[in-house]
Formats: structure tokens, sequence, C-alpha cells
């Protein structure tokens, strides 16, 4: 069926603007955030896997390389750890509320096509073409939709990066964002070979000693703020390296921090490096954006998933912590 542009819905639109630019590219460039997560580490590679099927060049890059929890994703060993120097033509960033997020400083895109897939409520729209939607669960929810209108077969190692994402975001189907639009993609990708049980194995199965050790000293180091009503935890640099742990370890003990019912949110501060990474969670029923809160710390995200950095150092003190 041939159909009028003017006929169109805006967000067939969208599909139609981002995909001819993408689907016309020599050579794409896919990027996800410094120090990736599930989402846009499975939306870049299910890309990259659809746009193969289409003939088409690719290079993924990830600054800060990939969890040990990610690792079983199929296409993972092709992900470089800096962008290529020249011959590519388009850009397309994956869950980067700015360009920036990518964590390559000085990599200079002018001239590139730029496109921005997102679903960061905050995202600015660096893009020349920006697929955002705020309303989906993952980065990868936007992802499928590009693949199936691409009319892309969807195989098992595409199933396997979309599902992981999904199950990522929706912090395997618990969170309030798991709706049955979100289930009826979940069960297709299952059809195609994916499978829930075994993403949930390697995502929460595997904890090395060392990652234990860092949430144990996270929880010996939580504190309740009643006047903030917030559970909050603070891990140094020296703590996490006896523990043998990287800040990524820490990932996702602000959702347990999260589970005290006084708390209206929580908070995680770690070193990484010469800044301070701080993570936000909340749970709809208890009405706080966590989002704004990040926003005044010159960071961002979603309402009940955010975070921040800060430029300096924790170290401990006699009654606490202070940052210098
Ligand atoms: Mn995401």
């Amino acid at each position: 069926m041939v159909r009028k542009l003017e006929s169109m819905t805006k967000t067939e639109l969208d599909f139609k603007a981002v995909s001819e630019a993408i689907l016309s590219s020599a050579h794409t460039v896919l990027v996800s955030h410094e120090f990736t997560d599930g989402d846009d580490l499975g939306a870049m590679l299910a890309c990259k896997f659809a746009l193969q099927e289409k003939g088409l060049r690719t290079t993924a890059v990830a600054k800060g390389g990939v969890q040990d929890n990610l690792t079983f994703l199929p296409g993972v060993l092709e992900v470089k750890e800096t962008p290529p120097k020249e011959n590519y033509d388009t850009v397309v960033y994956f869950g980067c509320g700015s360009a920036d997020r990518s964590g390559f400083e000085n990599w200079d895109t002018a001239g590139k096509k730029i496109i921005n897939i997102d679903h960061h409520i905050d995202n600015r729209s660096f893009g020349d073409i920006n697929f955002v939607d705020a309303a989906a669960a993952a980065t990868c929810e936007l992802v499928y939709h590009l693949i199936k209108f691409w009319n892309v077969p969807i195989s098992k190692p595409i199933a396997i990066n979309l599902l992981t994402g999904i199950f990522n975001d929706t912090g395997g189907f618990r969170h309030a964002n798991t709706n049955a639009q979100v289930l009826e993609i979940a069960a297709e990708l299952m059809r195609h070979g994916a499978s829930i049980s075994r993403i949930s194995e390697f995502y929460f199965g595997k904890n090395e000693l060392s990652k234990l050790r860092a949430w144990a000293k996270a929880l010996e180091n939580m504190h309740f703020d009643s006047e903030q009503q917030m559970v909050y935890s603070i891990v140094t640099e020296e703590e996490l390296k006896e523990a043998g742990a990287d800040p990524e370890d820490l990932e996702g003990i602000a959702s347990v921090l999260n589970t005290v019912p006084e708390a209206k949110f929580s908070m995680v501060l770690k070193q990484r490096g010469d800044e301070i990474k701080g993570s936000l969670r909340s749970e709809n029923y208890k009405g706080v954006d966590v989002a704004a809160i990040a926003r005044t710390l010159g960071g961002g995200g979603h309402k009940l998933a955010a975070g921040f950095k800060l430029k300096g150092k924790i170290e401990k003190t006699e009654d606490g912590w202070k940052i210098t």
C-alpha cells in the first residue's frame, strides 16, 4: 500500500526519517553512553544485527567496557572502546540524554548525520533526527519498533539483545513501566528464541565475591535520614579497592535500599576516578520525582531512577563523610 506523507502520523514520520537516515548510510557508528547498561547496549547490538541483515556496515562503540553480567549478549565482543577515526557518515546515539554522555570528550562528529534514540524524559534533542519517546519502557522497545519497520526478521541474537534491554529497564518486569504492550513485545521476543529465565540467570545469578563484598560495604554504610526520608549509602574508593570491586559492582544496590518502607527514595554515592557518581531510586507510590532531585545536582534520568555526577573525592571523617 502506498500512502501519502500527509496521511501519516507524527510517529510514522519519525520512523520514516530515522530509517531513511540510517538505511542510506555507508558506515554508521553506533554508540551507547559511558559504562553502558543492558538496555542501551542491547539496543545498540540489536540494531547492529538488523543493519548487518540489511547488508550495511556498522561499528559499535561504548566507553568503559561491558559489565560482567552483560557479556553473554550476542555480538558483545564486537563492541569497540573508541570510535573510528574516519570513513563514517552517521552516528546513532543510544540512551544518551546529550552527546557528551558517550564519554568520548574530544570526539569530533562535525559534518556527520547525528541520530538520537532514547527514552529519557530530559533528552536534549541534540540530534539531526531525534527518535525520543519518554513513554517507552526502554530504548530497546523503540529499537524493536524500528526493526519491525525495516521488515528485518527478529533473529535469535536480536531477540536476546532486545529482551535483555526490556528486562533491564523494567527491573525484570517488576517496575511500573511493565505494561501490556511491553509484555506482548517480550512474548514475541521469546517466540524468537530469547528466554527470560536465561537472561535472569546471567543478570542476577552470577555475582562475583568482589561484588557481594562491595554490596556488604554499601549495606554496612547505610543510613536513614529522617528529615529527607532518604536511605543512603556512601562507598569510598578505598572501600571498593578493599573489596576488589569496581564502582559498577554497586549497580542495583540503590534499588535494594529503596525497599525500606519509611524511605521516600534512596541514594548511593560512589567514587569513580575524580568523580562521585550518585544514583537515586524511588517507587511510584512514594510520590517522589528523583529526576528532579538529580537535576538540581546537574544530573538527570527518569522519575523513579536517576543519577548525577560531581567532581570531587569522598573522604571518611570521624562522624561521617565529606566531599573534598
Ligand atoms: Mn534505558
